[in-house]
């Protein structure tokens, strides 16, 4: 009821950060397009499988002067995976524990980043060579508010360009072109990749650096898949500065969540030299994200945790449009009060000092158990964040607010 609301309210404003004064609205006005790059975790970053690189685009970006790169930035999705990645960028919010918000909550009332920019004058959609309804996207675009899901049959599967899942991402990028070209300016959109999935199955030709070796045959053709989607990313910028859009744009990427699971620690600790303990297993579950902004000039490397409910806030401050009143619960990651405090949706968090997981605090630094009790205060508003989060979803709270109101 009312009274939730105005408790969780209390809580929202209390963790508001006021944007950078120098970052509001840098990109005021531009065409957003957003990247969800399908499994891709941080460790391939500046990184090399046997002497190949395996994102060399991605790489360049890192050190490019147009392009912020956050290198301590975590996914925070749960069992709902890709669906969940769209639901915290959406509302900044946690998914379900135990299930995915997508299927559960559809017909929840949100103030969503795709309402809010629809109502800031964007056409909103998304794009991804799926069925509509997988995931229940079609019901759930419908409640956040996106315009057009450009889906699968917007596009043309030729012979061969399909792999794995479905759609090979270089011609996904490239005929999304067309359908960018054709939509209403400003718009935002989010593409959604697709071929680094698992099993991650890559036709020959598409095998740009050879499988490692392993007794994980899914790491293995990880680094392939990947270096596919590195790939593809490249052929996308070109594409775009050829389309005459690229200028008009900001780019935002970010991997949407893991690509190996813990099942493959031996074959991880094989390529990663080490034995992998709790905190290792915590710390592979940043994924990149990057902020390009063509012709900005001063990005840089930024090392500030973060992770993917920071997203919504960051995008609206950047295009200049406030975010005071949203019930969000996370915060601008250019801001000088984003705090560095990233909470996963099963209740582990890290701090710029500390690993809590298997409800063990560790020394982030050291690796050895803490047990001073410094994880005790974050451990509580861990739970409480979580809890505000799932009496949102469950209440239907967003109904109660100004904007569920209209
Ligand atoms: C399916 C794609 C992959 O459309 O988004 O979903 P995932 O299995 O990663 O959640
Ligand atoms: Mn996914």
């Amino acid at each position: 009821d009312g009274s939730e609301l105005t408790e969780v309210a209390n809580y929202v404003n209390a963790n508001y950060a006021e944007p950078d004064p120098e970052m509001f609205g840098v990109a005021k006005g531009k065409n957003v397009i957003m990247i969800s790059l399908e499994s891709l975790q941080n460790f391939v970053i500046n990184n090399e499988m046997d002497g190949h690189v395996i994102t060399p685009f991605l790489n360049e970006l890192t050190k490019d002067p147009d392009t912020f790169y956050f290198n301590n930035f975590y996914h925070q999705t749960g069992l709902g995976k890709t669906s969940d990645s769209e639901f915290i960028l959406e509302n900044s919010l946690y998914g379900r524990n135990g299930g995915a918000v997508f299927f559960t909550n559809s017909g929840n009332t949100y103030n969503s980043l795709s309402e809010k920019l629809g109502d800031n004058g964007y056409f909103t959609s998304v794009m991804h060579a799926n069925n509509r309804s997988f995931w229940n996207r079609d019901i759930m675009y419908q409640a956040m508010g996106i315009e057009k899901f450009y889906d699968v049959e917007s596009y043309e599967i030729g012979e061969g360009e399909a792999v794995n899942w479905g759609m090979k991402d270089i011609p996904f990028f490239e005929q999304s072109i067309d359908l960018l070209k054709e939509m209403p300016q400003p718009f935002a959109t989010r593409m959604i990749t697709l071929t680094n999935h698992h099993p991650f199955d890559l036709d020959e030709e598409d095998m740009l650096i050879p499988p490692y070796e392993s007794n994980s045959k899914t790491l293995n053709q990880y680094f392939q898949t990947v270096r596919y989607m590195d790939e593809s990313i490249k052929v996308f910028f070109e594409d775009l500065k050829e389309s005459g859009l690229y200028d008009d744009s900001i780019i935002i990427m970010y991997g949407d969540h893991y690509g190996i699971s813990e099942n493959h620690n031996k074959a991880m600790g094989m390529y990663l030299e080490k034995e992998i303990t709790p905190v290792d297993t915590v710390e592979l579950q940043k994924v990149p994200m990057f902020v390009h902004i063509p012709g900005y000039g001063k990005g840089e490397m930024s090392d500030e945790l973060a992770g993917q409910l920071d997203l919504r806030p960051t995008i609206l401050h950047l295009l200049g449009i406030d975010t005071k009143e949203d019930m969000q619960l996370g915060s601008d990651v250019f801001s000088p009060d984003h705090e560095p405090f990233v909470i996963f949706r099963d209740g582990r968090f890290v701090t710029n000092d500390h690993i809590y997981t298997q409800e063990v605090c560790y020394d982030i630094k050291t690796g050895e158990i803490d047990e001073s009790g410094a994880c005790e205060s974050y451990n509580e508003r861990a739970t409480t964040e979580l809890d505000y989060s799932d009496m949102i979803i469950n209440g239907d709270l967003l109904r109660f607010t100004e904007e569920g109101q209209e």
